[in-house]
């Protein structure tokens, strides 16, 4: 996917303060830290477009950010941040599933796993969440670096195990190397029904 065009839209906490629903939107949810903003500045070929942080609960409202005017790429707040105020993981569940179950533009979501961690409750609550709201999602598994391609592969058929999915189905990323960026646009265009090609000729 060339990407010619990324642009911060807005934050939102509430379903009132969103954009309104237009363009179709894929939104990625994991763990707090897992990656999931450098996975959005990698995607849109950014490195500042989403501000990360090697501290957890770095982004803690819905943000929204246009692509080509062709999508929205949704970052969510991580769940399972222990050290998060209170007021904070209060509002997290509320804020991300009232985000979930109804907004209409939400086409695809990419959860994302840590590749060396075996999936938390959160994940699993999440997947839960997710087949509950028939969104089928794509499944990223993050910091790919940081493994041996053997301890990668093992890893990957203990997620899988644990998630109850084929490890075919979990696609290798590194924000560092950005390994995996084209085999996950394309999942992300073929959930949407986007052409690439038409796209890319526009
Ligand atoms: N080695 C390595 N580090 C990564 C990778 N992806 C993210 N990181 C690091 O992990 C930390 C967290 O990254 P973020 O993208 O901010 O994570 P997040 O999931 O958005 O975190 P919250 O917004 O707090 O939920 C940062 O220090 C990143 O540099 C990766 O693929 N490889
Ligand atoms: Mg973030």
């Amino acid at each position: 996917m060339n990407v010619i065009q990324a642009e911060f839209v807005k934050s939102a906490a509430k379903p009132n303060d969103y954009p309104p629903p237009g363009l179709p939107e894929v939104a990625f949810v994991g763990r707090s830290n897992v990656g999931k903003s450098s996975l959005i500045n990698v995607l849109s070929g950014r490195k500042g477009l989403v501000k990360t942080s090697s501290t957890p609960g770095r982004t803690q409202l819905i943000n929204f950010f246009d692509i080509n005017s062709i999508l929205t790429l949704v970052d969510l707040p991580g769940y399972g941040y222990a050290k998060a105020p209170p007021a904070l993981r209060k509002q997290w569940g509320p804020m991300i599933e009232s985000y979930l179950s109804i907004r209409e533009s939400l086409k695809a979501v990419v959860l994302i796993l840590d590749i060396r961690r075996v999936p938390s409750d959160g994940d699993l609550q999440m997947l839960r969440w997710l087949e509950m709201y028939n969104i089928p999602p794509i499944l990223v598994v993050t910091k790919c670096d940081k493994l041996s391609k053997n301890e990668q592969a093992k890893q990957k058929v203990i997620i899988a195990a644990a998630i109850r999915r084929d490890k075919g189905m979990l696609l290798p990323f590194s924000a560092l190397s950005k390994e995996g960026r084209d085999a996950i646009w394309c999942e992300i265009l073929r959930v949407l029904d986007i052409n690439p090609k038409v796209e890319s000729s526009r």
